[in-house]
């Protein structure tokens, strides 16, 4: 991608994420249209639909030939990954949106013939902006963040992971996951992925699981991270299919090695 372009890209998609997240404090207080998706904890509200929408028609009248895959699927359904394409989550932590009135993000990604090259993440109450275009470093707001250390130990580490690892599911077995809880540091759970895979990349998360996440979930997360040094995968070691939902599992190359190594031990 032409870096004059891709520049003016950036700059849209930024100036387009501040209005989004000005909007959304605007009408965070006005009723929310609550409505569940996929399960009772699923939820959705007229403003995730309503900023999704928003970014579709910025994008589609400056850019009518780049594609859109959104969470709330007002965008459309690539199959492949030629061109641009914006991989959006309008609100990343919607029950956190719902139920706190804060710990959300908006997420975009932009990826152009497969390679992630715009990231965008914005904590909208905590107006803190995490970017990245490949290449050119990985930000919080003006400042730019190091490389991950490379020589963290699993025992000194802080992952981000949610409870379900440690009740019975499908992925793998809860009793090796308590063993790895015994073995970190600690756990967080946070509830927006696109917010726990920043907080690797600025140093505050060392790691980062979750068992079933889209595109949108981890887009710009996973541009951010790899600018830095970050690894993602899936619990298998696969690549991270920017088309597909997967498992994540998010680090520096030597712990994503001995965390991989211990979920395969109990993989189902
Ligand atoms: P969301 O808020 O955009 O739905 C924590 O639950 C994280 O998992 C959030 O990033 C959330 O994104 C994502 N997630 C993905 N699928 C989910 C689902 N079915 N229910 C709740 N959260 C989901
Ligand atoms: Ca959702
Ligand atoms: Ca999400
Ligand atoms: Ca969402």
């Amino acid at each position: 991608m032409d870096l004059r372009h891709r520049d003016t890209i950036y700059q849209n998609a930024k100036a387009w994420v501040y209005e989004a997240g000005k909007i959304i404090k605007e009408q965070m207080n006005n009723p929310l249209n609550i409505e569940t998706k996929s399960d009772a904890n699923d939820l959705v509200t007229i403003l995730d639909k309503q900023t999704e929408k928003y970014f579709v028609e910025k994008i589609k009248d400056k850019y009518p030939d780049h594609q859109i895959i959104g969470e709330e699927g007002y965008g459309d359904q690539p199959k492949e990954l030629d061109g641009t394409i914006w991989v959006i989550d309008p609100i990343d932590g919607t029950m956190n949106f719902v139920h706190q009135k804060k710990f959300f993000a908006i997420s975009v990604g932009i990826l152009h013939n497969g390679v992630g090259e715009i990231g965008l993440i914005y904590d909208v109450m905590n107006d803190t902006l995490y970017h990245v275009k490949r290449g050119e470093g990985a930000f919080r707001d003006n400042q730019q963040l190091a490389n991950l250390s490379k020589d963290k130990q699993l025992s000194e580490s802080i992952i981000g992971m949610n409870y379900f690892w440690l009740c019975e599911n499908r992925l793998v077995d809860y009793r090796v996951m308590q063993d790895f809880i015994r073995t970190i540091r600690g756990a967080r759970t946070y509830g927006s992925a696109a917010l726990e895979l920043a907080f690797i990349a600025e140093g505050t998360l060392d790691g980062y699981l979750s068992m079933r996440l889209s595109p949108w979930d981890v887009a710009a997360g996973i541009i951010l991270l790899q600018e830095v040094g970050g690894v993602v995968s899936d619990v298998d070691g696969n690549k991270w299919d920017p088309l597909n939902k997967s498992s994540i599992v998010a680090s520096n190359a030597a712990l994503h090695k001995t965390i991989l190594e211990i979920i395969k031990k109990g993989r189902k």
